[in-house]
């Protein structure tokens, strides 16, 4: 598994506040068990914490995952709806907004310091294709917890540079299989995969797997606009 076990310096967490912009605010969750979010205390109410903390904690349990060997390189069809966008990768930011207490605007240099969640698991196509892979990223709950959702956030918009957008449940969102993802099969998620951020859960099929994720939006309620592939019919929830 060294393959997957990218090196890269580590941000120590003073400067990871800084540059996010986080000095003197706190984050969300006290402790979600990463050397990053530990020992920092919750300036926020008890209630709120406890709240976000139960969605995580009662979040479905872990989804068995694959070993290296049975990964499928080639299975993985690339399945855009439109062309590939361009995105320069030194000033792309992924902008984290809605009803949250600290709205984020993070650098790929800052997501990458995040600590690094790997994971062999199948992709289903609602097409009629699944493939195995290996996702490696942050964790789409450590992200949340640094943006501070408000008490009754509920569904979680992404956005996508190609103009693709959809809509996750919260609990969904939170699992801890549920990554934004800058790794395939041991390297650099490559462009038309969805690079620099896009994400990965075996518990959603693939058309709920945005790719080019550029803004991230915490709601309470959904709007009539609930996804691409969605909004023609297909199902919101669309669980495996
Ligand atoms: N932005 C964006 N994300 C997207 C899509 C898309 O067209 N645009 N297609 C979805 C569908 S239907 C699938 S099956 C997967 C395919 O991921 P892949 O192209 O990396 O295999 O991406 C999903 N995410
Ligand atoms: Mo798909």
């Amino acid at each position: 598994m060294n393959l997957i076990r990218i090196h890269r310096p580590q941000l120590s967490r003073r400067r990871f506040l800084q540059i996010s912009g986080l000095s003197g605010t706190s984050f969300l969750l006290g402790g979600c068990g990463t050397p990053l979010f530990e020992d920092v205390v919750g300036k926020l109410s008890e209630p709120l914490n406890e709240k976000v903390e139960a969605f995580i904690l009662n979040s479905q349990k872990p989804v068995p995952e694959f070993s290296y060997n049975e990964i499928q390189p080639e299975a993985l069809i690339i399945n855009s709806f439109r062309h590939t966008p361009v995105i320069d990768q030194a000033k792309y930011r992924l902008i984290v907004n809605g009803e949250v207490n600290n709205p984020l605007s993070l650098s790929l240099t800052e997501i990458h310091s995040l600590p690094l969640t790997s994971m062999i698991i199948r992709h289903v196509c609602v097409e009629g294709w699944a493939a195995i892979v290996q996702w490696g990223g942050v964790r789409l709950q450590d992200i949340v917890a640094l943006a501070q959702p408000k008490a009754n956030v509920r569904y979680v918009y992404f956005q996508s540079a190609d103009g693709y957008y959809s809509s996750w449940d919260i609990a969904s969102s939170l699992h801890p299989q549920t990554l934004l993802a800058y790794q395939k099969n041991g390297e650099s998620l490559p462009v038309q995969n969805g690079a620099p951020l896009r994400l990965a859960s075996p518990i959603k099929l693939g058309y709920k797997q945005s790719k080019w994720i550029t803004e991230i939006t915490l709601v309470s309620q959904l709007s009539r606009f609930r996804g691409y592939w969605e909004d023609q019919g297909y199902e919101w929830f669309a669980g495996l």
